[in-house]
């Protein structure tokens, strides 16, 4: 990757490293405040650091590292990023982080207490609401300049499938910007006017809606880059091809068409949504499963051709030729293992009846921490071993290999135990979000006490891996030999199928995932704004 490329991608490496570590830090200390080991002094309170963690972790964690990832992989597979693009870039760069400065202020300011969630009714400072329109401003113009850059090697290579990694980018951000607009009419139409005072009733469940039309597929904006990783990166770190190139583009674009128009299933126990829409979007959501089968079903196809090729004989003998010593196949591996019962977990959530059992316990909280706080981090973890070096012009040393074993071991157990105490206690009805009470000593409440233990032992593991993950970047960064780290790309296999050319007909896929989303959608949003009383101050929006 071009030195100046690789600026800009460090540049949001280096945000991402400071947020998980910070983020991580609230993380710990509000393991240790619901277990009781700890009390916050009185200029904290408990939803303030719930808060900052989600925040930190869940939006700001993620996209830093997602974009400077993406930028890196672009512009490997595509050359430099042009002049526009880079430009668009580091404005996107340097608006998303004042926004993200300015949300941090207003959270550690407690003006800004609302969960990482942040609807209403739950009222944050308006500058709260103006940061986050800052950051998705920014990640508007970081989009462009990702889109461009694979538009003018499309046009300067006609009729030529493009780079997988590329596409694979441009289609998380497709999903991104569609993702997007819900969440922009909350922010600017409902809450920016209404936390100004210059409407004094907000529609709570539109409000609700247009957050999850939104907050679903952020969760696969998160696990799309994983995903790249899965099927470009891996395979050529162990030596193998990927199993099929349309099979991968395929699994992106069905993410695009049906993440989105399934919002509903976060708002399953809620009234003002009739069952019908509801039952609706439960089907979508099973349908959104699907590319995710895909991926396991390519993924061990790729793992057992390439360990018969490297020897391995029998039922599973190909199983141990794999480069179990090697942390970046290790990490990624551990995150898929983990996506089984993570994915297994979603599956339940998104059942109706069983929602009934587990909605606002902290068993929600142990499914999110297994897909995004394990399976996704670990991959990005497995990623930054060699692209930092890489984009440093450093090599990763077999120490450092050796130790990002470990810290994904320790990760990997913090983890299992952590979210286990939270699945375990959720379906014994812990609430999820509650600061620790006894309800008066009640029997039910008394159980939780271990799993509450339990969370802070995991939470602590958690936060050892994550000192030593970062004092390995640092070292990665700035301190390991000079040399040239492998940038891993796999190539397609030459026994799949020529891929179609209808899978890059970008207009094909929008068209269709914008006509499920106003099927999904249009009656239920016209019915709120129908039933939503008239604002006292005679003007309201919705
Ligand atoms: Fe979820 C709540 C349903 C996936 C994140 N989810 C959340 C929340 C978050 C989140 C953050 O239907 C909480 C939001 C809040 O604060 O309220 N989720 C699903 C479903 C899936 C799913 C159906 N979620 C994710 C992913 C996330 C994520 C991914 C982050 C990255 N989720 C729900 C529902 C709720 C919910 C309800 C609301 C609950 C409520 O009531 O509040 C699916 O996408 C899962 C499909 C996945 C699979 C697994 C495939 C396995 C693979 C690995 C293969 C392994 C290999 C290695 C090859 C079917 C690809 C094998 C080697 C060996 C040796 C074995």
């Amino acid at each position: 990757v071009h030195q100046l490329d690789s600026r800009l991608s460090m540049a949001h490496f280096y945000v991402a490293f400071a947020a998980i570590f910070v983020g991580g830090l609230f993380g710990l200390l509000q393991a240790l405040v619901r277990s009781e080991m700890i009390t916050l002094p009185p200029s904290m309170n408990y939803y303030q650091i719930l808060t900052a963690h989600g925040i930190l972790m869940a939006i700001v964690f993620t996209t830093f590292f997602i974009f400077g990832f993406m930028y890196a992989s672009v512009a490997r597979t595509t050359g430099s990023l042009s002049n526009m693009a880079r430009k668009s870039g580091w404005i996107g760069f340097i608006i998303m982080t004042v926004g993200v400065i300015l949300t941090v202020v207003m959270i550690l300011a407690n003006e800004a207490t609302v969960l990482y969630t942040f609807y209403a009714p739950l009222q944050a400072n308006p500058l709260f609401y103006i940061a986050l329109a800052l950051i998705i401003i920014g990640t508007y113009f970081a989009s462009f300049a990702i889109i461009k850059q694979y538009a003018d090697w499309r046009k300067a290579n006609p009729g030529q499938r493009s780079p997988l990694i590329a596409f694979m980018a441009v289609a998380t951000l497709v999903l991104w910007l569609i993702a997007t607009i819900g969440v922009v009419i909350a922010v600017v139409f409902q809450f920016i006017p209404w936390s100004l005072g210059w409407v004094d009733e907000i529609n709570v469940v539109l409000s609700r809606t247009l957050f999850w039309y939104f907050g679903h597929p952020l969760v696969y904006f998160w696990l799309l880059p994983a995903y790249m990783a899965w099927y470009v990166i891996v395979p050529k770190v162990i030596k193998g091809k990927i199993f099929s190139d349309s099979l991968a583009r395929l699994a992106f674009l069905l993410f695009i068409l049906f993440s989105i128009p399934v919002g509903f299933h976060h708002q399953l126990l809620e009234s003002g949504i009739s069952h019908g829409w509801k039952f609706l979007q439960v089907v979508l959501t099973f349908a959104v499963i699907v590319p995710s089968l895909m991926t396991a079903f390519a993924l061990f196809a790729t793992f057992e051709i390439s360990g018969r090729a490297r020897g391995g004989r029998g039922l599973f003998g190909w199983f141990k030729k794999l480069p179990w010593r090697d942390v970046r196949f290790f990490a990624p591996f551990a995150g898929m293992v983990i996506f089984i019962p993570a994915g297994a977990g979603g599956i339940i959530n998104a059942s109706n009846q069983m929602n009934q059992v587990i909605h606002n316990t902290i068993w929600v909280t142990g499914h999110f921490h297994l897909t995004v706080g394990a399976t996704v981090a670990i991959t990005f973890f497995g990623i930054s071993y060699w692209l930092i070096p890489h984009l440093k012009g450093r090599v990763m040393t077999e120490r450092v290999n050796d130790l990002g074993i470990y810290q994904t071991v320790i990760w990997v157990f913090g983890m299992l135990i952590m979210s286990g105490a939270m699945h375990f206690s959720g379906l014994l009805g812990n609430p999820r979000r509650t600061q620790v009470t006894s309800y008066n000593g009640h029997e039910v409440a008394s159980q939780w006490g271990a799993y509450e233990v339990g969370m802070a032992v995991g939470g602590s593991f958690l936060f050892i891996s994550l000192i030593l993950y970062i004092i390995l970047m640092i070292n990665l960064s700035f301190f390991a030999p000079k040399g040239n780290e492998e940038f891993p790309i796999a190539e397609a296999s030459e026994n799949a199928q020529e891929t179609p050319k209808i899978l890059e007909n970008w207009k094909v896929w929008i068209g269709i995932a914008f006509a499920l989303i106003l099927f999904a959608y249009t009656i239920p949003i016209m019915d709120m704004i129908q039933h939503s009383p008239p604002g006292s101050k005679g003007f309201k929006f919705w």
